[in-house]
């Protein structure tokens, strides 16, 4: 049975995010705003198949995808970039390669009990979320 990630998560850390805000190429402005806001992950998931949304007061980011089948992710309302991404299982962890521009982009995603770790790496940068299962 993989790991099931559906639910909504609310987060309760965020280090290092300012670093990958700043790697790819984030304004000083959004940067302040971005870097204090509290995300929300919704997730639905069936199988191989996710349906995600990232929610903030500021601004929201969805992406759905399939395990093992690669899409262009355009990266809407953040950095407006578009990258050839790609998820696949390492164990029960999620592991995110988005090609593009920017080298070493992508995301790894696991679970621990009932929170949900997602850690986001760009160039040298490694940033690490943690949110809290809330329904
Ligand atoms: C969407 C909430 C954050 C809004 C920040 C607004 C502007 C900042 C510009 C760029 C931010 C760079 C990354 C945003 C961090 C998290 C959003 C989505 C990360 C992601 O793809 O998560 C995966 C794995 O959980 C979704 O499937």
């Amino acid at each position: 049975m993989p790991a099931d990630y559906n639910g909504r998560w609310e987060m309760v850390s965020n280090d290092k995010f300012e670093d990958i805000l700043k790697a790819i190429d984030i304004d000083f402005a959004t940067r302040k705003i971005a870097s204090h806001l509290s995300q929300t992950k919704e997730i639905v998931q069936d199988g191989d198949k996710f349906e995600t949304k990232t929610l903030s007061t500021f601004r929201n980011y969805e992406v759905n995808f399939t395990i093992g089948e690669e899409f262009e992710e355009h990266t809407k309302g953040l950095d407006n970039r578009k990258v050839m991404t790609m998820v696949t299982r390492d164990g029960d962890k999620l592991v995110c390669v988005q090609k593009g521009e920017k080298d070493n982009r992508g995301w790894k995603q696991w679970l621990e009990g009932d929170m949900l770790h997602l850690e986001i790496h760009v160039l040298d940068k490694v940033c690490h979320q943690v949110f809290k299962k809330s329904q």
